[in-house]
């Protein structure tokens, strides 16, 4: 999709604009003692995974408005994700739904991955949907359904969903689970805990020894008066319970307005037991919009508590994904959107001294600590995130490249206006 001669045009045309804007920075970031060439590097190695079923529009319970050229098989979407790397050389991941994208050739699929410079990160179940080959209804819950047969198929599928990503390389389940109740007195809580933490351990003793176990949680949605795991404090007892290869997931959209995300996330840290990251925007709920679009501040100081717990804690890796709906825009247009915010979010998060903000700290010194954060904020780091990515061969503009280079048009013409992608 992407023709190299073609882009290559594109960042020349585009070079001087962009040297101007660059050397300017680099000045005051040098004049702050910034170790420019570290950040730069640090920019560029932040890969954040696609998920399968964000290639295509997605679609709210009143409609879906599909664009054309959408991915209908798994090879596509990883050609679609190879698309959006070349461009922004960010997004060298994909986290794999299953049953919506089952792998039906492992070797074919990880060669095209391993073309296209394709990780495969944590790989997700799903328990919230029936599916065909359903022998029992996941309609009242899953790993915590009263009946233990229930339980079992959906534990098996947790099982199959590892083996699958076994197979592929990778090395992480995600279990979200839609388990809840929508009217008091519907379930007996410490009774849905306990099958959930018993269902959960026996996924937990299947998994090889380098495999991880990142619980999400959700306050409310497809249930609205209790979720099984609804916040952090569920999630993190029942990782707790697990052990050392169970974490905490944190996905944006899953807290009630106004949450503290950034204490949540710097407290995971402290403890070790973030392990992993779901991005998108929100206004009220999980409204799964583009990356930055609605709270750039708040985005902003979750980076700080991550920057800081990256240095300062023992937290193993995080799995980096977007888990955000296209219903408006272009899906592939939004995501290019979402991984830019993500990055000049870390790239402001980086540049700020942490030091001058401890030593304000000791002395109380508030204004100081609010113009640390502030400056950091407010400095245009647009040139940092974009000479980033041009000196590892990617577009200095991804999404006029994307526009440019005609993509959405291109694919409408190979795959058609009327191709259905998998998802929600
Ligand atoms: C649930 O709202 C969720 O955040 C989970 O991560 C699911 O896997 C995903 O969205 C489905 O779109
Ligand atoms: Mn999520």
């Amino acid at each position: 999709m992407v023709d190299p001669n073609r882009l290559k045009a594109f960042n020349e045309e585009r070079l001087s604009d962009h040297q101007r804007h660059w050397v300017f920075l680099l000045e005051s970031l040098t004049q702050k003692g910034i170790d420019v060439d570290k950040t730069l590097n640090k920019i560029a190695d932040f890969q954040i995974a696609i998920p399968s079923w964000a290639l295509g529009t997605g679609g709210t319970r009143f409609g879906r408005f599909p664009q054309g050229g959408e991915p209908s098989n798994l090879e596509d979407k990883i050609k679609d994700i190879g698309t959006l790397h070349t461009l922004n050389k960010s997004s060298g991941a994909v986290s794999i739904h299953i049953p919506w994208d089952i792998p039906e050739d492992y070797t074919a699929i990880k060669t095209l991955a391993s073309e296209l410079d394709i990780k495969f990160d944590a790989v997700n179940s799903n328990t919230f949907q029936d599916q065909p080959n359903n022998v029992h209804s996941y309609k009242f819950g899953s790993l915590s359904h009263i009946d233990a047969v229930v339980r079992k198929e959906a534990i098996q599928h947790n099982k199959e969903v590892i083996d699958h990503g076994t197979q592929l390389g990778s090395r992480a389940l995600t279990v979200w689970l839609a388990d809840g109740s929508s009217f008091p007195g519907q379930h007996n809580f410490r009774g849905v805990f306990q099958r959930t933490l018993d269902s959960l351990k026996e996924i937990y003793d299947y998994m090889p020894s380098d495999w991880k176990l990142l619980i999400e949680y959700k306050p409310y949605e497809p249930n609205f008066y209790s979720m099984v795991i609804p916040d952090w404090g569920t999630s993190h007892l029942l990782a707790s319970k697990l052990g050392d290869q169970a974490s905490t997931l944190v996905d944006l959209g899953h807290h009630l307005p106004n949450t503290n995300i950034e204490q949540i996330v710097s407290l995971l840290m402290h403890i070790n037991k973030l392990g992993g990251f779901h991005f998108n925007d929100s206004k009220y709920g999980d409204d799964d919009l583009t990356v930055g679009g609605i709270k750039p501040y708040q985005l902003f100081l979750i980076f700080c508590e991550l920057v800081q717990g990256m240095r300062e804690t023992s937290n193993p890796e995080i799995s980096w994904m977007i888990d955000a709906s296209h219903n408006l825009k272009d899906p592939m247009e939004d995501l290019l959107q979402s991984v830019d915010s993500i990055k000049i979010a870390y790239a402001r998060a980086l540049i700020l001294d942490y030091n001058l903000l401890k030593d304000a700290q000791k002395r109380n010194d508030i204004a100081t600590c609010q113009s640390l954060l502030q400056d950091a904020f407010r400095t245009d780091v647009r040139p940092l995130v974009k000479e980033a990515i041009y000196q590892r061969g990617g577009a200095l503009d991804a999404l006029a490249a994307y526009r440019e280079l005609n993509i959405r048009k291109k694919l409408i013409a190979t795959r058609g206006l009327d191709s259905k992608s998998t998802g929600l």
